[in-house]
């Protein structure tokens, strides 16, 4: 017995869907109408470690020759380590990530967040479009991601005094970058 028709078309509408938005088809395959290519949204996943105060680049995204940027978003989370158990508990303070959007072409926002203790951190930034003209990034253009982890807070005794600390050199993080580009001669479904 094998699967019929409706199983079958449903499975393939699922892995179309799911490599699109894996980015994993071109323009062509992602198919076009009389007005050019519809939006297609992207969801890209970057993880990386910053030492304290070491600017980390985490993504780079080239808008071409007549395509838009009209969407673009990242979500950075982050945990700090846990405490050190020495003689005494060693409580590890907080981390401050710092997100930089770029556009290379003047246009930058930066954000800045902390974790509460033992818990996760996390900062939500888009591209600053109310910085520009309109509403969308006109390509070429290339959008940089970079991430710094401004202040590592050390390890300090829990109780105790703060004159014996251990480093906290810094952390890793996760960043999940969404955007959508359109095709600029796209003019819409109806
Ligand atoms: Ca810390
Ligand atoms: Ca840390």
């Amino acid at each position: 017995m094998g699967y019929d028709l409706w199983t079958i078309t449903l499975y393939t509408i699922l892995i179309v869907i799911s490599l699109n938005s894996l980015g994993c088809l071109s323009d062509n395959e992602r198919g076009s109408d009389a007005g050019g290519t519809a939006p297609s949204q992207y969801v890209r996943e970057e993880g990386g470690y910053g030492n304290e105060g070491e600017y980390v680049d985490v993504f780079e995204l080239a808008v071409g020759s007549g395509e838009e940027l009209t969407q673009f978003f990242v979500d950075l989370t982050w945990m700090d380590e846990p405490d050190k158990q020495e003689i005494r508990t060693m409580r590890n303070r907080p981390d401050t990530l710092q997100m930089i959007i770029d556009d290379q072409e003047g246009v930058s926002i930066s954000r800045q967040s902390v974790n509460e203790h033992g818990e996760e951190g996390r900062l939500t930034v888009g591209y600053p479009f109310e910085h520009t003209d309109s509403s969308i990034l006109l390509g070429p253009v290339e959008v940089l991601v970079q991430v710094e982890v401004v202040d590592a807070g050390d390890y300090y005794p829990s109780p105790g005094l703060n004159i014996n600390s251990i480093e906290d050199p810094g952390n890793d993080f996760h960043c999940v970058i969404s955007y959508t580009l359109v095709n600029s001669s796209y003019q819409g479904s109806d």
